[in-house]
C-alpha cells in the first residue's frame, strides 16, 4: 500500500497571497529552526518539469491561476513528507490554499500546530511578482492576467482560513509589507522558544 508517516510530525502551515513572500520567509525559518521546507508550488513545478502526464494536468491549472485539484496536491505533499520523516518537522509553504485542504490534511495526514499568515496588500503582491517576472522570467503564472486570477482565488478560497484557525487559537499573523529582514523578525518570534 501507500507509504505512511510512522510518528506524528510537527507541522506549521504558511499562507499568504501570491508573491507575499512565503518562500522568502520559509527559507530563513528552515535554516534557523532546522525544519523541512516543502513548498507545494515547488512540488508541482517539479512534477511539471518531470514531463509526466500528471505534470501536464498540473500545468494547465497553474497557468490559469486556479488551484491544482486537492487530491493531487495532497498526494504530492504526503509523499514528500514521508520521504523526510527522519526529521519529521515541517514548514508547509503555500499550503493550505483553502479550508477544504486544511481539513483534509488534518483528517488524513497530521494535526497542525499553527497557521502563519503573511499579510500584504494586493498592490504590494503585484509589485513583487512583477519584480520577479523581470529578474527571473519563465514562470507560467507571473503574467498580469494570471496574477489577477490568483489574487481573486486567494481572496475567495484562501482568506477564509484566517476565520477558521483564528477562533481556535492557531492563527499567527505577520505584517509582510516590510523588508524581508523586518518581516522575518516578526515570523521568528512564533518559533523561538519551541526547539531550544
Ligand atoms: P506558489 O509557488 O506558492 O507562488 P507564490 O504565491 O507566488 O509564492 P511566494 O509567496 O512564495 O512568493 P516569493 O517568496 O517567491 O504558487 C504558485 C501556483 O501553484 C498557485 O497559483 C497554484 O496554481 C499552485 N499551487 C501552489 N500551492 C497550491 C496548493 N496548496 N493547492 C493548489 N494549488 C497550489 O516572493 C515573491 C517575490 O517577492 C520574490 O521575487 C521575492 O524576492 C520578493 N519578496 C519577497 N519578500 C519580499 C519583501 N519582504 N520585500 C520585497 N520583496 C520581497
Amino acid at each position: 500500500g501507500e507509504a505512511e508517516l510512522n510518528t506524528p510530525p510537527f507541522v506549521v502551515f504558511v499562507a499568504g497571497g501570491p508573491g507575499c513572500g512565503k518562500g522568502t520567509q520559509c527559507t530563513k525559518l528552515r535554516e534557523e529552526f532546522n525544519l523541512i521546507h516543502l513548498s507545494t508550488g515547488d512540488l508541482m513545478r517539479a512534477e511539471v518539469a518531470s514531463g509526466s502526464s500528471l505534470g501536464g494536468e498540473i500545468e494547465k491549472h497553474m497557468a490559469s491561476g486556479s488551484l491544482v485539484p486537492d487530491e493531487i496536491v495532497l498526494k504530492l505533499l504526503k509523499n514528500a513528507m514521508v520521504k523526510n520523516q527522519d526529521t519529521n518537522r515541517f514548514l508547509l509553504d503555500g499550503f493550505p490554499r483553502s479550508v477544504e485542504q486544511a481539513q483534509q490534511f488534518e483528517r488524513d495526514i497530521a494535526e497542525v500546530s499553527f497557521l502563519l499568515y503573511l499579510e500584504a496588500s494586493h498592490d504590494t503582491m503585484k509589485q513583487r511578482i512583477q519584480g520577479r517576472a523581470q529578474s527571473n522570467p519563465g514562470r507560467v503564472d507571473d503574467n498580469d492576467e494570471t496574477v489577477r486570477k490568483r489574487l481573486e482565488v486567494f481572496d475567495s478560497q484562501t482568506m477564509p482560513l484566517v476565520n477558521y484557525y483564528g477562533p481556535i487559537g492557531k492563527l499567527r499573523k505577520a505584517n509582510a509589507e516590510k523588508s524581508p529582514e523586518v518581516v522575518y523578525a516578526e515570523c521568528k518570534r512564533f518559533f523561538s522558544c519551541r526547539f531550544l
